[in-house]
């Protein structure tokens, strides 16, 4: 047996808490090759409709300077024309609220928190904590949906307060996961209700499914470990347990569920949305806590998964949307947030599979220029012509490029990072698209609180050489938000 890393969550010692298997330990990065060949694999054979970068001329730091530049571009516009609200409208300079019409919770704050702190850049992040300090509270009588609050607000919190350690942080996160915890405990499975009203603790929409049941293991558990109340771990390994054990005898979990009841409320399997983040908070658990189970059923439901959901389409891989009774294929298209599971793949073991689907990903780049929300992948035609700023290639090749230190996914990365700048830089920050398909693409005027803490973030980490980042041993939740690796 393994002893547990310094800091771990000892109360949770009992059940099977013994090895922590965080990202792979890594060196630091490389300067750049500025003559390396651009990416092998499916991408390059395919005939771009763009021509995209595949290494910065000059070396790798410029380019994270570069990124730090237009966060700060950004976060000012944000702090002149939005500060407090949730989310700015860049094109207009307008705002919106994201949980409650007309009741800022300062979203984009605790979203850029860490990613501030990260980047050094700390006048920016005193700003957001004032803000932060004053006005936060989570006394609001309305409702609010659990998952995003959860990864957002309270991931936010956390990530924050791992790498400041101010206690004001901490004890935010504590009085709104009182709040979020009563979704659990007033359910008779323990799977969670979609909302709960802050203030009064009301619960409704019973009918949910498995991404905003079992998104909650990292944030919760965190809060455990920093505050020694083992309530929050326990409700959602309980959810998941509920869950695990109603799998299909393929190994399958169809992804819309009951919270009072525990039945399957349809038969179709997806690692896609509203599935996606329930895979990675099974492994993730394992990652931060060391808990066996949550392997155990990692591993019991991705063999499920890699025995009947791949479909190879003109030698790329893709995962089909399968009956999760009898294994039969019941859609091709693909959600650009399933872009994730390469990531996963990758840093669980499954690194050939993770690749491999990180290719069939980059040809789809490689196609557009900026990922479409949706594709049909016996084509690679777009069925959702948007793109909401998405995060999740780059997530998934950062933690491919962490996990092999192959320089094929910073290229990704970059590529990634050039066209975002090219098609949705606008005059106070960055925008959604609404169609990727026209030429020049056709911008909205929205720019989403995870931009914040994911693609800043990932493009700082893999680009430049972070001092405050530990490569070699770290957590990023599906949000983005560090709970391991800040070096303070
Ligand atoms: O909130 C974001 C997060 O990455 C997630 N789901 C969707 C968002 C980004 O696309 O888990």
């Amino acid at each position: 047996m393994t002893m547990p890393r310094r800091g771990m969550l000892t109360l949770l010692g009992a059940a099977g808490l013994t090895t922590l298997a965080g990202r792979a330990a890594v060196a630091e990065p490389a300067p750049p090759s500025p003559s390396a060949p651009p990416p092998a694999g499916p991408g390059s054979a395919a005939a771009p409709l763009t021509q995209p970068e595949f290494a910065p001329p000059g070396s790798w730091r410029e380019v994270a300077e570069d990124v730090r530049r237009e966060t700060r571009f950004a976060w000012q516009s944000y702090v002149d024309k939005a500060f407090g609200h949730d989310q700015i409208r860049p094109v207009s300079g307008g705002f919106e609220e994201f949980f409650v019409a007309d009741h800022p919770m300062g979203l984009t704050i605790v979203e850029a928190l860490d990613t501030l702190w990260l980047m050094e850049l700390d006048h920016e992040l005193e700003q957001g904590l004032a803000w932060v300090r004053r006005n936060l509270s989570f006394d609001v009588d309305a409702s609010f949906q659990v998952f995003e609050t959860n990864i957002r607000l309270l991931g936010g919190l956390l990530s924050a307060y791992h790498c400041t350690r101010e206690r004001r942080l901490l004890a935010l996160a504590a009085d709104l996961g009182e709040r979020l915890l009563v979704a659990f405990t007033k359910s008779p499975t323990g799977i969670p209700y979609r909302f709960v009203n802050l203030r009064t603790g009301a619960v409704s929409g019973p009918e949910t499914n498995l991404a905003e049941t079992g998104t909650y293991i990292t944030e919760f558990g965190y809060l455990s470990q920093l505050t020694g109340d083992r309530r929050f771990y326990d409700a959602a390994k309980r959810a998941f347990r509920v869950t695990f054990e109603r799998r299909t005898s393929l190994d399958l979990l169809p992804y819309a569920i009951h919270a009072e009841t525990g039945e399957f409320l349809n038969r179709t399997a997806t690692i896609g949305p509203p599935a996606d983040s329930f895979y990675e908070y099974l492994f993730d658990g394992w990652a931060l806590f060391g808990d066996r189970d949550l392997k155990r059923w990692y591993d019991v439901l991705t063999a499920g998964v890699v025995a009947h959901q791949p479909e190879t389409n003109a030698g790329r891989l893709w995962f089909a949307q399968v009956d999760a009774y009898t294994g039969e294929v019941v859609s091709r298209t693909q959600s650009e947030l399933a872009s994730f599971y390469a990531g996963l793949l990758g840093q669980s073991g499954h690194l050939r599979l993770g690749r491999a689907y990180h290719d069939s990903w980059n040809a789809v780049q490689d196609r557009y220029g900026v990922l479409p929300e949706g594709i049909d992948y016996t084509t690679l035609a777009a069925t959702s012509t948007g793109n909401q700023l998405r995060p999740e290639f780059a997530d998934s090749a950062f933690t491919l490029w962490l996990v092999t230190r192959d320089e094929v996914f910073r290229r990704r990365a970059f590529t990634h990072y050039q066209q975002m700048k090219r098609t949705s830089r606008v005059r106070f920050g960055y925008t959604i698209l609404d169609d990727v398909t026209t030429n020049p693409p056709t911008r909205g005027d929205f720019c989403p609180g995870y931009w914040w803490s994911e693609q800043l973030k990932y493009y700082w980490l893999i680009f430049g050489n972070a001092r405050r980042f530990n490569y070699a041993d770290n957590y990023l939740s599906t949000e983005g938000n560090i709970f391991r690796g800040a070096r303070r």
